[in-house]
């Protein structure tokens, strides 16, 4: 019995495309040694100082690697954050060294998790625009990415189709 794909409904119903594979986002990139899946951001209101960055990366290398930062011209300064409940309050702190990721390893930025953070906005979002910039890694250097941005209530990267 073969039942592999969830009908369309299921997936909108799922409320997004965690658990498959799509890849079919505007903007995956990869150098020989990592990928980086469904890179999105949300839209913001008018003068609003920060963005959220999610996207998942993998690290196909050999070697573990180490994203540190990036550059958007829409922002004064990249950082990466994690989130974390710290005695029942949720937090989020820059990562100095930044994140590591190890040899054969993905990790999810996501919302309420390890995310990128757009600092010092000059402009706003948009939905439906492209944001163009370049991830750091410590080995792989700068890696250009287009981040789509989402609604602004968005929890995870919706499906796109005929793309
Ligand atoms: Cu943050």
């Amino acid at each position: 019995m073969r039942r592999n794909l969830p009908t369309l409904a299921e997936c909108l119903l799922a409320g997004g495309l965690t658990l498959l594979g799509f890849g079919a986002l505007a903007a995956d990139a990869a150098t020989p040694t990592l990928t980086i899946a469904k890179p999105w951001t949300r839209a913001t209101p008018a003068n609003a100082p920060v963005a959220g960055g999610y996207m998942t990366i993998t690290n196909t290398g050999g070697e573990p690697e180490r994203l540190t930062g990036g550059d958007f011209g829409i922002a004064g300064k990249i950082e990466v954050h994690e989130m974390a409940m710290n005695n029942g309050i949720m937090t989020m702190r820059p990562l100095q060294n930044g994140l590591e990721i190890k040899p054969g390893a993905s990790i999810e930025l996501k919302p309420g998790s390890y995310h990128l953070m757009l600092m010092g906005l000059k402009g706003q979002l948009k939905q439906g625009e492209t944001l163009k910039g370049t991830l750091t890694f410590e080995k792989a250097g700068k890696v250009p990415v287009e981040l789509s941005v989402e609604s602004m209530g968005a929890t995870t990267a919706p499906m796109q189709m005929n793309h």
